[in-house]
């Protein structure tokens, strides 16, 4: 028989009102008629942390009884967006709180909008991260996520001007209540220095590390809730801090002001978060942050090993390790240190466990993006991981060389170690030599990857490539961002599709069905017009909901070539300026994207997106068939409420650039078309949604190299094609700069005489491919229909799909329920 609820577990309306008020009144000292926003925030969030805590601990209990096979997600990066909205969900209170709020006058909405995203990672490599939390906690696997603590995630973007202004982010400037500090989880961390090599009594050579300097990492853990169930994981992140009986009794004798500006420069190593702007190779601060998080990771996980009683060199048995790109690739060395110098294992034993332990996921195949550490940094700050590497390195060359005995020209290709000076240690080598997988995110990137950058290690090893295609959550980026056409799903299909989404196929047979078209429509304007509220509201952009919303969010970056997209954008411009009684649809065409700071390029193109929307959008000649809208400090809350609204998706990158990509699958999800290349996963998207339902244009990846390989010549074609030459010309004469013809001059330049990325080439395509779109949108039965089975087949690209491949491939983990 129900008894009365406890006011910390209850999730009634009311023992939620309770609880809510007697948080704010015990942590922020308030009532109501004087609490801020701030103040509700924070009460509704330490009432729903409260709910957590309790399964939380179940499920830490749970797992120390079972002690099952237990995934550790390495990832310099997350990106997990607003919480509360998203525990809300998780715990299934999302209607019970926003009753418990009406009943004291308040709105759910408004304190939501409150919340300050952790911005902890750049872009999509953070986002699936966060997404694969979601996803593992929700399939029952246990899992620990361990990163870095960020005290500044990624900047805020301001726009002045027309140009990318960047603020500091203040995301723990009121406090975070969803995180757990662990004093006593704390691990000491040691850089620099020299190795001494002794023989023990035994006669056993043992290594010394002679460190110079020493920091600590302690926990921070954030509780990540699975979606309908009981398990809540662990999300741990380390900060740095000083190791202060280090600093303050042994050399600090009497120095105290010197010993406090060390601790203070300790704590810079979790500063801040690197945009990733240019090769990393050369920030020593950087190569810190990854050393340190992943030491602290790696001993919390053998401290956790150590309470099992098993033997160390089942160590493997226990963790599988997932490398999220080369970013904790340090990982395989300091493992390996771990297993030998600290615990005496010898080295085969520690190979064996380490290369089981860990796998490693691969994220692009941008030659600058790849990451290489200069040797002498690398010795300077890790010299005994550096005595590893070569050791781990000329292990593995011998048995290369047996392989290939007359080939030194492969066994140098194959080196960990790059030999060109100044040398470098080549990460995703020692990544693919340490673990016992590899995969790429898109069947074609994971193709691109064996026969491009690690073609050498394909010919060895083909068996240890695998694909895994990425995923997204369908909780947060359909259930949460869009909650009308959430509950249209349910209606027709129940709510099983939250947690099994290829239960979206059962739309199929209503694609055609003119009343559920209407209710479809009906959603996406709700969304549409929402978004447009908010635009006006921040601003002033005043934009028609009725129009084509016709959208590119995501990074800014030459080769996902926004700039293409603005080329279409002084075409359409062009066409009415020449026939401003041209029947053309209205389009709505928006933008949102960071630039990394120090890309001066992508800035410009952010420059010129708001140039072309000051000129489009006041031209009365445009008649209100053309507004570009560029919407500022894209993060995930932001993205929350762009795909909702988009009615077409642009996923246009150079063939062959764009490892897999996810906003296109939150697009497409959310019954948006796209228009696409055949890059990422937009190949296997076009596949599933049917091909009749996806706008393609575009050279392929194989045709893209073969075009540079030609000789390309981006002049000719400008000489060629007059509406291409008109929107070229407009822009480099100055029309979008008040006349003057040298602010976008490096883009143009660019464009007209190297093209890196094809812009080009691809231009007429996309150009044409963008009419079909607009005939499509005069027929509003015919788009309803393709967007709807867009939606229906969509299912494949959920990140529960992905983490049930990852655990069946690659980590052989299995489910270990939690009992409510
Ligand atoms: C890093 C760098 C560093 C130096 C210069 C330019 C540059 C450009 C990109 C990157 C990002 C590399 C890792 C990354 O975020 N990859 C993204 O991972 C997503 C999740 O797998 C995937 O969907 C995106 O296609 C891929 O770009």
């Amino acid at each position: 028989p129900p008894g009365p609820e406890h006011t910390r577990t209850g999730l009634s309306a009311e023992t939620l009102r309770q609880a809510f008020l007697d948080n704010l009144f015990y942590i922020q000292g308030r009532f109501p008629e004087i609490a801020t926003d701030d103040d509700r925030y924070q009460a509704l969030s330490y009432t729903v942390r409260d709910r957590l805590l309790h399964r939380w601990v179940r499920t830490i209990q749970a797992y120390k009884e079972r002690d099952p096979r237990t995934v550790c997600y390495l990832s310099a990066e997350y990106l997990p967006g607003p919480h509360l909205a998203n525990n809300l969900l998780s715990l299934g209170i999302v209607d019970a709180t926003r009753e418990a709020l009406r009943g004291l006058g308040l709105d759910l909405d408004a304190i939501l909008d409150h919340e300050e995203e952790p911005g902890l990672g750049n872009g999509g490599l953070g986002r699936l991260a966060a997404c694969f939390m979601d996803s593992l906690a929700t399939l029952e696997i246990p899992a620990i996520g361990y990163g870095i603590r960020y005290e500044y995630g990624i900047f805020d973007q301001k726009i002045q001007d027309g140009w990318q202004v960047e603020t500091s982010d203040t995301w723990l400037h009121y406090g975070n209540p969803w995180e757990v500090r662990r004093p006593g989880i704390c691990y000491d961390v040691r850089i620099g220095g020299r190795t001494e090599h002794v023989t023990d009594e035994h006669g056993r050579l043992r290594v010394h590390w002679r460190h110079a300097d020493l920091f600590r990492g302690v926990a921070y853990d954030t509780p990540v809730a699975g979606y309908g169930v009981e398990t809540v994981n662990l999300l741990r992140l380390w900060r740095a801090e000083a190791a202060e009986d280090f600093d303050f009794t042994v050399f600090n004798q009497g120095d105290y002001v010197g010993a406090v500006m060390r601790k203070v420069r300790s704590e810079t190593i979790s500063k801040v978060l690197y945009p990733n702007d240019e090769a990393d190779s050369g920030k020593r601060l950087r190569l810190l942050q990854q050393y340190f998080f992943v030491s602290c990771s790696l001993q919390d996980m053998l401290r956790i090993f150590a309470t099992t009683g098993r033997p160390l060199a089942e160590f493997h048995a226990k963790f599988a390790a997932q490398l999220n790109d080369t970013h904790p690739t340090i990982a395989v060395a300091e493992l390996m240190r771990l297993l030998v110098d600290e615990h005496g294992l010898d080295w085969d034993e520690a190979w064996q466990a380490t290369r089981h332990t860990f796998a490693y996921t691969n994220h692009t195949l941008l030659p600058e993006a790849l990451e290489k550490w200069p040797l002498p940094l690398f010795a300077d700050v890790l010299p005994r991981h550096l005595e590893i590497v070569y050791e781990i390195n000329r292990r593995f060359l011998d048995d290369m060389r047996l392989r290939y005995p007359d080939d030194p020209a492969r066994i140098a290709r194959l080196s960990i170690i790059d030999e060109t000076p100044p040398k470098y240690v080549r990460m995703a080598h020692l990544a693919s030599v340490g673990g016992h997988a590899i995969n790429g995110v898109a069947a074609l990137h994971t193709r691109l990857l064996g026969t491009t950058v690690l073609k050498d290690f394909h010919d060895i090893w083909p068996d240890k490539f695998q694909n895994k295609t990425n995923g997204v959550t369908p909780r947060r980026f359909l259930m949460l961002a869009n909650p009308g056409l959430a509950d249209l799903l349910t209606e027709a299909l129940g709510d099983g599709w939250t947690r099994d989404l290829e239960r979206l196929r059962g739309l199929e047979g209503l694609a055609d069905d003119p009343a559920f078209q209407d209710r479809w429509r009906q959603a996406k304007l709700i969304r549409k017009a929402a978004l447009a509220e908010r635009l006006r509201a921040g601003q002033g952009n005043a934009i028609d909901p009725a129009s084509l919303f016709d959208i590119q969010a995501k990074r800014i970056h030459e080769y996902k070539r926004q700039h293409l997209n603005l080329l279409h954008v002084v075409t359409l411009y062009n066409r009415l300026k020449h026939a401003p009684d041209a029947d053309v649809p209205a389009r709505t065409v928006l933008f949102g994207g960071k630039a990394a700071p120090g890309y001066a390029m992508a800035k410009l193109i952010i420059k010129l997106i708001n140039a072309v929307a000051e000129v489009v959008n006041r031209d009365p000649d445009m008649r209100d068939r053309l507004k570009v809208v560029f919407v500022p400090d894209y993060n995930v809350k932001v993205a929350q409420s762009v795909y909702p609204a988009a009615d077409l998706s642009e996923q246009i990158s150079t063939a062959g650039m764009e490892a897999s990509g996810t906003g296109n699958m939150k697009f497409s999800l959310n019954g948006a078309l796209t228009i696409g290349t055949l890059d990422g996963a937009n190949v296997e998207i076009r596949e599933a949604v049917g091909p009749d339902n996806f706008f393609l244009f575009g050279l392929d990846a194989d045709e893209a190299v073969r075009t540079r390989a030609a000789g390309y010549r981006p002049y000719a074609l400008y000489e060629r094609d007059p509406e291409l030459r008109a929107a070229v010309d407009l822009i480099a004469g100055g029309h979008f700069a008040h006349g003057d013809a040298g602010l976008f001059r490096p883009l143009v330049d660019h464009l007209l005489g190297r093209d890196d990325y094809l812009l080009l080439a691809d231009y007429r395509a996309y150009v044409d491919c963008q009419d079909r779109v607009a005939d499509a949108w005069r027929d509003p039965a015919r788009w309803t229909r393709m967007a709807i089975l867009n939606v229906a087949r969509m299912g494949r690209f959920s990140s529960d799909r992905a983490i049930a491949e990852y655990c069946r491939d690659i980590w052989n983990v299995a489910p270990a329920r939690v009992d409510g």
